[in-house]
Formats: structure tokens, C-alpha cells, sequence
């Protein structure tokens, strides 16, 4: 065997490949002087760039998977609408969403005359994008509940987001913030809340965007431990006050309204409540020169087409829409929506690399015939597909059992897995899209890396999507928090889900992933249930494990439908039996034989070894 493979290597007929394979048009030898010599000429030779694809039509997991969940009816109906979105997402809106990029805002604080301005100047894509926004109805989508949807409106509003995202110049990032807004006045009953019906408004000239100020220069992780701003009350109406404060990252500074967090003060005492039972949540409309300064422009990897910035809340109106004292649990509808845009947002970005590289497998030669033809190429592609198709069906998922909820009609059952699926989904296609996204630039070769490509971009926008709207560790520390808030019944709801698939198996050639399945969710529900004091340090590894056998399971669902494809049958059976779905830290009995502070022990020795005061020199700039 190892002669056979010696002899492969060694063979003539790669030492001669270069040779044989130098372009005859970018060599001109001149011999007239005696001594051959080579004269660079550029050639004749240009490289396709890869195509943008209709988004809808070329995502034929998206369209079979749509398939199944929606009624017949609704999906004839529906397909048509996505078909001409997802023709104009390669067209105009990418251009539009281009132009942002190109573009990006910058800060005015004062005009030609000196006059103050604070303000943040936006190219006229992103205005046109907004306009767009609202009559394409990205938000107003899952409100209208139009009854032609039979209830799954939001899966159909995030459908259209997931073809949206890659090409809208990050625009779906104040839209993911309207769409929590909206949530979030929705559930607290405020329906007939001016900034409800305008932040819903298909009509360009209402239609109303929504930032959400959290963080402040604490940070974004800890909020309870984070807030500073104060709420003053107003004497003059009983929910409105005055918020003195600092927001250190508002990714969209330039939208119309905000939700924001502060701590009241008691007039009586002067003091406030610490800690989150002292958090309350409030809306404020931006345009408010005197008490509101723009103070900068965040400088960040990428999301440049968005206004981030930091801002100095001096005496801002804010209404109060919480009860005092329930900031967290309010803001916390508006967090889960905007951790599914994150999840759209991931989940589209693996889509969109693939799409461009699976076309450039067909543009770009190499080794004497086209990409596509090496196996190990396609191989590299087919293992970012795997990964686009859990994300997508965790995703889809997420919608489905939103929609149930939201027309009520959801389970109890249903409502304990969309309040556990929440984060895992977004902690999960927020890792794996960079993973995925890198691997696609990687398949462009070194134009994967310029920047006038367009392709870049991909990635850089893709590393926000771990970090914002929750870390990965944080995200992992939420889903502790479902289990425990309620008392496991989110696990037992997982069971049932994943019970659900085992039941309904129905094709025999799938077997094995049926046992697998089986085995991978009772390894985390064992682990689990006999070790509550070491979840949160495994919490990632857990959290991890939940997701990719939840995708699993879903996976598998798809493949037995009657609808299904080869690809769909390949999809299941390579993520049960190709892939180690749990980690072997929650498997091998290493960590729950053991105490706890014995693994922190080491971890402490291999990240600190050698770390030393006297070494630091100065500080990072
Ligand atoms: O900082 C950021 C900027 C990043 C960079 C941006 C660049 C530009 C971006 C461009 C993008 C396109 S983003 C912000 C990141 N931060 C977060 O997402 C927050 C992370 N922290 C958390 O998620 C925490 O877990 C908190 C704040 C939600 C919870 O903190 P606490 O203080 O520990 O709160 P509790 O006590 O656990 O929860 C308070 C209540 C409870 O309800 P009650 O009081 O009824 O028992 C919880 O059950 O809130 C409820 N709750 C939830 N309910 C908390 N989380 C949830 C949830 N997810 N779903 C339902």
C-alpha cells in the first residue's frame, strides 16, 4: 500500500505539471541574442468572477423544506413572492446592500456654518434599503398575521429575512431591532402604541426602526452588573422620565426609536435598586438633538455599513413600558427575536458563500479541468453544505414553533423546546458560520482574500454574529437558565421532540441513524441529570451536544419525507454517522467521576503558565 502511494507521489507527471500547464500566451522567448530569456506579457487570460444566484430558486434546501411545513396552499402562494425576492437579492439589492459597504456612514457634528449637527450621515442605499424594507414587508410580515398563511407567517417573514440578509447591506441588522421592538410592545399589550404601528408599517413613509441600547461601557455580557443610566421621573406624566446614561455600542444609531434599560430612581430617596430587579426598560425617540449626543462611531471589524456608535443620554423623554423593576424580563422578548435574526443572519451568510463557490467550482481550472471535477474539492463543499443544512433546519424550526405560538396554537410541549431552541440555535450557527464562511473564502484561493472581489465581507460581517446579541458562553449560561427556570421541563420537551422523530421513523435503509440518535440524546439527558453541578462548566460542550443532535433529528425528519431527494437522505445519514454529535468531555466518564476543581486547577496551569506581572510592558493601542 505504502509503495503503491510512493510511487503516486513520485510520478513523473506531477514534477512536469507546471511546465506542462504554463499559459503559451504569457511567455514571449526571444533567442536572437543567444541566450533565451522570458518577456512578462499580461495574456489573454481572465478569470470568471463567481455569479450571484435567484437565492430562493438556487436554495433547493430552503424550497423542500418549505415544502413540508407549509400547507400545500401556502406554499404555492408563498413561492412565488420568495422567487421574485430572492431574483431581486441578486440584483438590485445586492447593489444597494454593496453601496452601503462602499459607503459606510460617518459622523457630522456640525454643518457648513457651524451650526450644530450631531448627526450621522448615511449613504442613499441605506435610505433606499429602509424604504425598501417596508414595502417588502421584512418586518410587517409577522404581524399582519394575514389569515392567507394559516398561521406560519413567521416562518414566511424569516424566510424572506434569511434571502434578505447577505445582500441588504446590513440593513437587516436595525431590522432584526424592529422586529424585537415590536415583539416586545406586542406581548406587553401595547398594539395600539403609535411605535407599534409605525415600527409594522409596510408604508415607507411611516414605517419606523428600532435600536436597542443595552450595553454600556461595563459591558454587554453582565447587564444587571452593566447599567448605570438613571431614570429620573418626569412630575408631569406618570410614565415618562428623563434618562441620564452612557450606551456604549447602539448598533443602529440612526433609527427612528429605541428600547433602552435604566434604573429608576426612588424620588423619595434618591437611590436605586442594584442589580436586575432595579432594571426597567423604556422607549425613547431618537430625534432629540438637545438631550441625546452622538458621541462616536465605533471603528469595527466589520458591519461597517452600520452606524454604531456610542451615545451620551442627557436628560432624553423616555416612556416607561415595563413594569419598574422588570427591564431584563421584558427586554428578553426582543432578545429572542433578534438571536433568530442572528441565527437568519448566520445561516444566510453559509448559504451565500456556498452559493458563490459551488458556481465557481464551475468558472475556475486548475490542475487541467474544472474545480468541480476534484473530488476533494467538492468534498470541502459538501461538508459546508452539512453544516449550512443543521443550521437551516434548527433555524426553521425555531420559526415553525414561533408561528405556532404566535397564532396560538402552539403546545406546551412546543412553547418549553422554542424557549430552549432559542439559544442553542444562535449560539450554534453563530460558531459554525465562521467556521464555514472561512472555509468559502478559502475555496476562492487567494481571491477569497480581496477585498474588490466582494467576498471578504462575508467573513468580516460574519464574526458579529457570535458576539452579538450574546457570547457563545453567555448564550450557553441561557440555555442553563431555561432548565432551571423551568424546573427541566425544556429538556423533557426536547425528549418528546426528538421522541417524536424515533416514532415516526419510517425509512428502514436509516436505521442506524435511529439508533444513533437515540444514543446521542441519552448521553446528554444521563450526563445532565446525573451531574447538575458540573453543567456549567461543561455548558458550551452541552449546549453544543443539544443543538447537533437536535439538527440530527430534524435532519433525519426531512429524510424520511415523502418529498425528500437523495441529498436529504445524504444529509441525515452523514451528520448521525459521520460527525461526533456529543463531546467527549460529557461522554467518557473523565468528568463526572471527578471533582470539579481539579479540571479548573489545569485549565488555570495551561492558560496561565508563564503569565507574569513583571512581564507586562504596555497596554494594547
Ligand atoms: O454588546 C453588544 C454589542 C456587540 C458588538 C456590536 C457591534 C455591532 C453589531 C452589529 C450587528 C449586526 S450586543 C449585547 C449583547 N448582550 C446580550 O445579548 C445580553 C447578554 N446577557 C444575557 O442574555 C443575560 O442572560 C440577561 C441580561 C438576559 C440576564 O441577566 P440576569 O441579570 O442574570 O437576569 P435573570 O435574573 O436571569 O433574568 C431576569 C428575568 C427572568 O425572569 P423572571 O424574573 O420572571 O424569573 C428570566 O427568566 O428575565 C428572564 N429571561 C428570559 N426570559 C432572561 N433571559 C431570557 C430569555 N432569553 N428568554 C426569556
Amino acid at each position: 500500500m505504502f509503495s503503491v502511494l510512493q510511487k503516486k507521489i513520485a510520478s513523473p507527471v506531477l514534477y512536469t505539471f507546471p511546465i506542462k500547464h504554463l499559459s503559451l500566451t504569457s511567455i514571449n522567448c526571444n533567442t536572437s541574442v543567444g541566450i533565451p530569456f522570458a518577456k512578462a506579457k499580461e495574456g489573454s487570460f481572465v478569470q470568471d468572477a463567481p455569479h450571484l444566484e435567484n437565492s430562493f430558486e438556487g436554495d433547493a434546501f430552503l424550497k423542500r423544506n418549505l415544502e413540508r411545513l407549509l400547507p400545500n396552499e401556502v406554499y404555492s402562494d408563498v413561492k412565488k413572492e420568495l422567487s421574485v425576492f430572492g431574483a431581486r437579492v441578486a440584483t438590485d439589492i445586492y447593489r444597494l446592500g454593496r453601496e452601503c459597504e462602499l459607503n459606510p456612514p460617518y459622523m457630522k457634528l456640525k454643518d457648513a456654518w457651524a451650526n450644530p449637527h450631531n448627526r450621522v450621515v448615511t449613504c442613499e442605499s441605506w435610505k433606499e434599503l429602509k424604504r425598501l424594507s417596508a414595502r417588502e414587508g421584512i418586518v410587517a410580515l409577522a404581524y399582519e398575521r394575514n389569515p392567507k398563511h394559516q398561521g406560519f407567517s413567521r416562518l414566511i417573514q424569516m424566510s424572506k429575512n434569511y434571502l434578505y440578509y447577505p445582500s441588504s447591506g446590513l440593513y437587516s441588522c436595525p431590522l432584526a431591532m424592529t422586529d424585537g421592538a415590536a415583539k416586545t410592545l406586542e406581548v406587553s399589550g401595547l398594539k395600539d402604541h403609535e411605535a407599534y404601528r409605525n415600527l409594522t408599517s409596510r408604508d415607507p413613509e411611516r414605517f419606523w426602526t428600532s435600536g436597542q441600547w443595552m450595553t454600556e461601557k461595563r459591558g454587554g455580557s453582565d447587564v444587571a452588573g452593566g447599567t448605570e443610566t438613571l431614570a429620573v421621573q418626569d412630575p408631569s406624566s406618570k410614565n415618562m422620565y428623563r434618562l441620564y446614561g452612557y450606551k456604549f455600542f447602539s448598533s443602529a444609531t440612526d433609527a427612528d426609536v429605541a428600547l433602552t434599560l435604566a434604573r429608576i430612581v426612588d424620588p423619595s430617596t434618591g437611590k436605586t435598586t442594584a442589580g436586575t430587579r432595579g432594571l426597567s426598560l423604556f422607549l425613547v425617540h431618537v430625534d432629540q438633538p438637545s438631550n441625546l449626543h452622538l458621541i462616536r462611531l465605533k471603528e469595527k471589524l466589520g458591519t461597517k455599513q452600520l452606524p454604531t456608535g456610542e451615545l451620551l443620554l442627557d436628560g432624553m423623554n423616555a416612556e416607561l413600558l415595563s413594569p419598574p423593576g422588570r427591564g431584563v424580563a421584558s427586554i428578553s422578548h426582543m432578545l429572542n427575536i433578534t438571536r433568530l435574526h442572528n441565527a437568519s443572519g448566520s445561516v444566510s451568510a453559509m448559504r451565500r458563500i456556498i452559493s458563490l463557490a459551488r458556481d465557481y467550482s464551475n468558472r475556475r481550472v486548475a490542475f487541467g479541468k474544472p474545480i468541480r471535477n476534484h473530488p476533494l474539492h467538492v468534498r470541502t463543499l459538501a461538508d459546508m453544505e452539512l453544516e449550512c443544512r443543521a443550521g437551516f433546519i434548527l433555524f426553521a424550526e425555531a420559526a415553525r414553533l414561533l408561528s405556532l405560538e404566535e397564532s396560538g396554537a402552539a403546545s406546551n410541549d412546543q412553547q418549553q423546546l422554542l424557549r430552549l431552541l432559542l439559544p442553542l440555535l444562535k449560539l450554534y450557527t453563530g460558531k459554525q458560520c465562521i467556521k464555514v464562511v472561512s472555509e468559502g473564502l478559502e475555496s476562492f484561493g487567494g481571491q477569497g482574500y480581496m477585498e474588490d472581489t466582494g467576498i471578504p465581507v462575508i467573513l468580516r460581517d460574519a464574526q458579529v454574529t457570535p458576539i452579538w446579541e450574546g457570547t457563545t458562553n453567555i448564550l450557553s449560561l441561557d440555555v442553563l437558565r431555561a432548565v432551571a427556570k423551568t424546573e427541566g421541563q425544556v429538556l423533557i420537551a426536547y425528549y418528546q421532540r426528538i421522541q417524536g422523530v424515533l416514532d415516526s421513523s419510517a425509512n428502514p435503509s436509516l436505521s442506524e441513524c435511529y439508533s444513533l440518535l437515540e444514543r446521542y440524546r441519552s448521553q446528554l439527558l444521563s450526563f445532565a441529570q446525573n451531574n447538575p453541578d458540573k453543567l456549567e462548566y461543561v455548558a458550551r460542550d452541552f449546549a453544543f451536544g443539544l443543538a447537533r443532535t437536535l439538527a440530527g433529528a430534524l435532519l433525519l425528519e426531512h429524510a424520511s419525507w415523502s418529498g425528500a431527494v437523495e441529498s436529504d437522505v445524504a444529509a441525515a445519514e452523514r451528520w448521525l454517522t459521520q460527525r461526533d454529535l456529543v463531546a467527549q468531555s460529557l461522554v467518557v466518564e473523565q468528568i463526572s467521576n471527578r471533582c470539579l476543581t481539579s479540571f479548573q486547577k489545569l485549565d488555570e496551569a495551561l492558560v496561565f503558565d508563564g503569565y507574569d506581572a513583571k512581564h507586562l510592558l504596555s497596554p494594547l493601542f
